[in-house]
């Protein structure tokens, strides 16, 4: 039975907010990557395994490219395309009628000379009508050679079956990497950070998402029961105040949203304890971004 079994590495890429985080999770049918409404959410690359029968699907969410204004920004572009270069597929994922914006068109660039087969995946189309559809189609189709082209709801689930049906055919390591019911290697404490991150992006305004990380300080499982106390860093006094909330309402919120998340989960028990600290500028700085895991050595 062994012999039939087919792996490949797909890169999920794009500019940010299009959806790429939606994708994966909808694809894997089961949430391992954040998602919010604001862009630049994922800071870097994960990877969402789906096992489906002899076919298993290694995928990397990535952080959405654009012009990085901190070493952090640098990172997550870097981290971005260098899932690329170990990829058999490429997921281009763009928004339904949106004109192809630099950013786009320097990813095409980067993808172009590659020698991969590269899908285009026009997503939000539940949001859009049919006839700016057609329009974005043609606005890139002469760009460059696509594969195919997959317009899809991510959030909706709609077309997404049409991705895993199609690009498994270039898939050729006859083995799996991974065990059959693996669905993501990111460790347990990873997941609890990133949780509280996306409450914290969720529950915030515009300005103090992008300067905060999360760290896990303890992280114990006993019986039923996972005890987490977190550290989340922001980069003003100001940002502290405001992810605290009047009275700690705000943190409260964070706390509670997180905790349902991670129940769900982990499926057992979980209890946070929350701890807000400030740390100037820490997204310019080559250390603390490496404390909070934001590095690749
Ligand atoms: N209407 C609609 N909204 C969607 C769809 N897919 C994603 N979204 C929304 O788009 C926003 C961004 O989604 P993400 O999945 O975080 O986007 P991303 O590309 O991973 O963003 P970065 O991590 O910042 O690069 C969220 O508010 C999603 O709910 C879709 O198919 N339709
Ligand atoms: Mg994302």
């Amino acid at each position: 039975m062994d012999e039939n079994r087919k792996s490949g590495f797909v890169s999920i890429i794009g500019r940010p907010n299009v959806g790429k985080s939606t994708l994966l999770n909808t694809m894997l049918g089961e949430k391992i990557a954040i998602v919010s409404k604001k862009p630049q959410t994922t800071r870097t690359s994960i990877t969402g395994i789906l096992t489906e029968g002899d076919i298993q699907y290694i995928f990397t969410d990535t952080p959405g490219i654009h012009k990085p204004r901190t070493r952090l920004g640098d990172y997550m572009v870097k981290s971005a395309y260098s899932s690329v270069s170990g990829a058999d597929v490429v997921l281009f994922v763009v928004e339904a009628d949106t004109k192809p914006s630099p950013t786009e068109l320097g990813i095409i660039d980067n993808l172009k000379n590659r020698g991969l087969p590269v899908y285009l995946i026009i997503n939000k189309i539940d949001a859009k009508s049919k006839e700016k559809l057609g329009q974005t189609i043609l606005d890139y189709s002469p760009l460059m050679e696509f594969t195919d082209v997959i317009p899809v709801s991510a959030l909706k689930n709609e077309g997404v079956d049409i991705i895993l049906s199609e690009i498994s055919r270039h898939f050729t390591e006859p083995r799996f990497f991974f065990p059959e019911d693996m669905i993501t290697d990111q460790p347990e404490r990873m997941i609890a950070a990133e949780v509280i991150r996306e409450k914290i992006l969720r529950l915030t305004d515009d300005e103090i998402p992008h300067g905060t990380a999360v760290t896990i300080e303890e992280f114990t499982e006993k019986k039923d029961l996972i005890s987490i106390r977190a550290e989340i860093f922001c980069e003003k006094p100001s940002h502290k105040g405001i992810i605290i909330g009047k009275n700690g309402e705000t943190i409260k919120k964070i706390g509670t949203f997180a905790r349902e998340d991670l129940e769900e989960f982990f499926g057992c028990r979980v209890y946070i304890d929350l701890w807000v600290k400030v740390k100037k500028n820490w997204r310019d700085s080559v250390s603390a971004a490496r404390n909070f895991g934001y590095t690749d050595d």
